[in-house]
């Protein structure tokens, strides 16, 4: 039995351009290809980020540099409220197609210091999966013992801690492209997508971003590449479209990125 961390990225699950705006046939289809695998005896963790209902709202009241005035505190609690609704939809959408979902708060689970992650409690979650429940998690603001008072831990960040924690069998990110490409197939439609990730090619992989507040791309990979040196084989990044992510979990080849060793 395999088990599997997936990160529902929010550039799949959301319109991230567009505050508040779920893409419904998506998340439909990225819950419907989990369990079918759950149903073939695959364990699963979902991890989802913030797309356009975490992402703005942290932005606005600059949640990145933690505490910084009265109206962080506003911000904090905007930013929560916004993630849990949107986990409220991915969990109503398992919930439709008869699966077993249990929310785990990473808010109650994760403690930062400097933005850095200084512990976790994660034992809900083996837990939850050795009773038949599919846990999920999400990117959210989590209290930091630092000055700052608050950060924002990415949902990429989660899905890499429990891959290595739980010596998952893989680490899988879906987004709203087919993979990493070496630019921005969004801003250069015929940018090269790649196939094998090492970490030699780093240098030349051009990102953009501006409505994240974790970092985009870039920071995804790193965390990546955290799991892959942490001991984890399949580490890849691809598009749920076309039964993608079925056959990922599955072992079936699958258009994206996999990471590999130089
Ligand atoms: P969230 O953080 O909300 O969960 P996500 O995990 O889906 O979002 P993003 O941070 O939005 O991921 O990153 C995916 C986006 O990065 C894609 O929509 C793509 O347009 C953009 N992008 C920028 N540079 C690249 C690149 N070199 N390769 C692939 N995607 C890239
Ligand atoms: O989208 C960030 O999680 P991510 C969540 O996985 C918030 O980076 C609160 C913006």
């Amino acid at each position: 039995m395999t088990l599997s961390i997936v990160k529902f990225g929010g550039s799949a699950i959301t319109v991230k351009d567009e505050p508040f705006t779920v893409r419904r046939g998506a998340l439909r289809s990225m819950c419907t290809q989990v369990l079918n695998h759950v149903e073939g005896g695959g364990k699963v963790v979902v991890v989802h980020g913030g797309g356009s209902f975490g992402h703005p709202l942290a932005m606005t009241y600059k949640l990145g540099e933690g505490l910084i005035d009265n109206e962080s505190y506003v911000g904090v609690s905007l930013t929560r409220l916004a993630m849990r609704m949107l986990n409220e939809i991915v969990v109503k959408e398992f919930v439709k197609l008869g699966g077993r979902p249990f929310t785990i708060e990473p808010s109650s689970s994760f403690i930062l210091k400097g933005g850095g992650l200084k512990s976790y409690f994660i034992r809900s979650v083996e837990v939850a999966l050795e009773k038949g429940f599919i846990p999920i998690l999400h990117g959210d603001v989590v209290l930091d013992e630092d000055q700052r008072g608050i950060s924002i831990l990415s949902g990429d960040a989660i899905a890499s801690t429990l891959a290595m924690t739980l010596k998952a069998d893989k680490l899988i990110y879906v987004l709203d492209v087919d993979g990493i490409y070496l630019e921005d197939p969004k801003k250069r439609p015929s940018a090269e997508l790649i196939r094998f990730l090492s970490e030699t090619m780093l240098e030349r992989i051009k990102s953009t971003s501006n409505v994240d507040v974790t970092g985009g791309v870039e920071k995804k990979i790193r965390e990546a590449f955290k799991a892959f040196h942490g001991g984890v084989k399949v580490v890849c990044f691809i598009n749920w479209r076309r039964n993608n992510l079925f056959k990922a979990l599955e072992g079936l080849s699958f258009k994206g990125t996999m990471i590999r060793e130089d």
